[in-house]
């Protein structure tokens, strides 16, 4: 049977039509053969647990809110959002350690959250306000923060993912014991920038792990118009690379899987491909209503494997949570913060006028580039800086 036969046979149509693609059932959570790593280490304890639950509510609520923020208008640019993909986030950046680095694609609410960036700092971001971290210059596609070694999320679908490999060739020149998590969609392993990339890190054997969200899409088209190997963890074999499939659904064996794999990253200096299989529930971005190439019935199937209801329940079956009130009160407690940030985010200041410029060019130098850039400057960026002299402040 050929590949596409065998597609078809799954329920999973090649040719565009058809409700885009076919129907793309949860059946692909399936492991479909990927190998499995060591043991992982990592045990946590039931504070801890909680804590995931915490914050897994925490994103989803936090980015329902983004989605209203920016249709009143508050949110500038654009506003994608991760909501069905939080386990892969939470699980995934659980085992990294303060020292090592993340660096993700665009769609990047969920990871920065997870890693311990405040709500307020990242909505004052979507706001576009100067205490955001991203000091309001980067909005939702370029949240950052290096003081957590978050070097940002990034909107060139996988421009970054070469810095990631740079990073990790860092670590690796200098001796250092970190590893680097580079996350990335699904649709970025057919661009050239990721291939070269992944051969490097193969190549030179250095400590990074690609996490990859396959949500299914890349905007409206699905994995299997896109790619001819769409079972991403297969690819890594190209570059002589370690690799696994999990259930991005199940927040703990996503967790266990980043452990094992940056642990070797860390003390092995090997690289590795995770593949974390999930779905957006809602649209490539806020505009987009998410309906017009898959069908509602995909969807609500996989709203069947919604992770938090999920990892809650697991919870309770421990007896972790006692109660469904608890687990509402987590949901109440959750919404109260979001709230404070979208509070903080209103009041936040804009930033100055007078900052303009800062951080495009280097500091000393940005006027004589702006003399240069008289095509690029759409909005009167040149005279605001020469003439008002905006950019050294
Ligand atoms: C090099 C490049 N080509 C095209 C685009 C337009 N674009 C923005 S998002 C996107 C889809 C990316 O899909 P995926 O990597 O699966 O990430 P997801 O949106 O599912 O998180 C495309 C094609 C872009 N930003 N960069
Ligand atoms: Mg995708």
């Amino acid at each position: 049977m050929t590949q596409a036969e065998q597609a078809s046979e799954d329920g999973q149509a090649r040719e565009p039509g058809g409700a885009a693609g076919g129907h793309i059932g949860p059946n692909l959570l399936e492991r479909a053969g990927s190998p499995v790593g060591p043991e992982s280490q990592i045990s946590l304890s039931a504070d801890r647990l909680r804590e995931l639950y915490e914050t897994m509510v925490l994103i989803r609520l936090f980015e329902e809110e983004t989605e209203r923020q920016y249709k009143k208008a508050q949110i500038g640019g654009y506003c994608h959002i991760s909501s069905g993909q939080e386990a892969v986030a939470v699980g995934a950046l659980e085992p990294l350690e303060h020292d090592d680095v993340l660096i993700t694609a665009y769609r990047c609410h969920h990871l920065a959250l997870a890693r311990g960036v405040s709500p307020e700092s990242v909505m004052a971001e979507l706001f576009g306000r100067a205490e955001g971290c991203a000091g309001g210059r980067g909005g939702s596609m370029h949240l950052a923060d290096p003081t957590r070694g978050y070097l940002g999320g990034w909107g060139i679908v996988a421009g970054h993912v070469p810095l990631a490999t740079g990073a990790a060739f860092t670590f690796a020149q200098t001796d250092e014991p970190h590893a680097v998590l580079c996350e990335l969609g699904e649709g970025a392993v057919n661009e050239g920038a990721w291939h070269e990339a992944l051969n490097l890190a193969g190549l030179y054997g250095l400590p990074v792990v690609y996490l990859v969200e396959n949500n299914m899409y890349g905007m409206g088209t699905s994995v299997h118009m896109a790619s001819a190997e769409p079972e991403v963890w297969k690819r890594a074999a190209g570059f002589d690379m370690h690799a696994e499939r999990v259930d991005g659904q199940d927040v703990e064996e996503v967790m266990e899987a980043s452990d094992r794999l940056l642990r070797r990253a860390r003390e092995e200096r090997r690289p590795a491909l995770l593949e974390c299989v999930t779905y957006r529930f809602r649209g490539h971005s806020v505009a987009d209503a998410g309906t017009s190439y898959r069908t509602e019935e995909e969807i609500e199937e996989w709203k069947g494997k919604d992770p938090i209801p999920r990892f809650g329940q697991t919870l309770l079956d421990r007896g972790i949570f006692e109660s469904d009130e608890e687990l509402d009160e987590v949901r109440e407690r959750m919404d109260a913060r979001v709230q404070e940030a979208v509070e903080f985010a209103e009041n936040a200041d804009l930033p100055e006028l007078d900052s303009l410029a800062r951080h495009v060019y280097g500091d000393e130098h940005a006027a004589e580039q702006f003399t240069r850039m008289a095509p690029g400057s759409p909005f009167g960026e040149r005279e605001l800086v020469l003439e008002k002299e905006l950019g050294n402040g």
